[in-house]
């Protein structure tokens, strides 16, 4: 069990503050006690995300976030599962995961921090990286379509697939409780502000 963890090392103007701050107040507004919520992330920027909510929590492995908290929800099904991690994270290395867990539908909610980028190996194209967008394996532009990842969680059978945006604070609080009290695998693909190194538009 995890608690007053300080020491936040994103940087300046990431939205990766936000979305955490409106997990907090979620879990805060349902009255879901720290003892009762387990916060599952994988490696990133988005990974240390774990380590920035009090209560329990796992920062694991790079992409494999979704199966090692279906088997703490598996194990004990009074916890509330919030996995966390970024778009190479879950639609990268992890993707094989991520239909799986669709298909499966374990209830958790998975939140997505889809900054279009690579972001903790600081900038490379990723699987949500838009067609022409410049990054350090893209010099002279994206050349390959990104994934639609609503549209492959809803084709894989998952019945809660929506999209936040990291700027809409209390929209994200919103769609975070309403993702928590869905009876299933929720996803949330939250565009996330990541300063450093997304530089265009959403
Ligand atoms: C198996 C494995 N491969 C590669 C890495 C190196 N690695 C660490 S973080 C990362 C990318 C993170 O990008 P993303 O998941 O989009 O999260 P972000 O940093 O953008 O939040 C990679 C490739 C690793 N830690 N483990
Ligand atoms: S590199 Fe991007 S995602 Fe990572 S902490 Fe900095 S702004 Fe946030």
């Amino acid at each position: 069990m995890r608690s007053g963890l300080t020491n936040i090392q994103w940087c300046p103007g990431c939205g990766d503050f936000l979305i955490i701050m409106a997990l907090k107040n979620a879990f805060k507004e349902l009255e879901i006690a720290s003892h009762n919520r387990v916060v599952v992330s994988g490696v990133g920027c988005s990974g240390k995300a774990s380590q920035y909510v009090d209560g329990y929590a796992a920062e694991t492995l790079h992409g494999r976030a979704v199966p090692f908290a279906t088997g703490v929800k598996l194990t004990n099904n009074n916890l509330t599962v919030v996995i966390m991690g970024g778009d190479g994270d879950g639609y990268g290395i992890g993707m094989g995961h991520f239909i799986h867990a669709c298909r499966r539908n374990v209830d958790m909610v998975y939140i997505v921090f889809d900054n279009e980028n690579y972001a903790l190996t600081t900038g490379q194209a990723s699987p949500t990286t838009p067609l022409g967008a410049k990054t350090k394996t893209t010099p002279d532009g994206n050349t390959t379509a990104p994934i639609d990842a609503l549209k492959l969680a809803t084709d894989a059978g998952c019945g809660f697939a929506k999209m936040g945006h990291s700027k809409d604070f209390k929209g994200l609080k919103e769609l975070i409780k309403e993702a928590i009290e869905y009876p299933g695998f929720a996803l949330i693909n939250v565009i996330q502000d990541c300063p450093s190194f997304k530089r265009w538009g959403d």
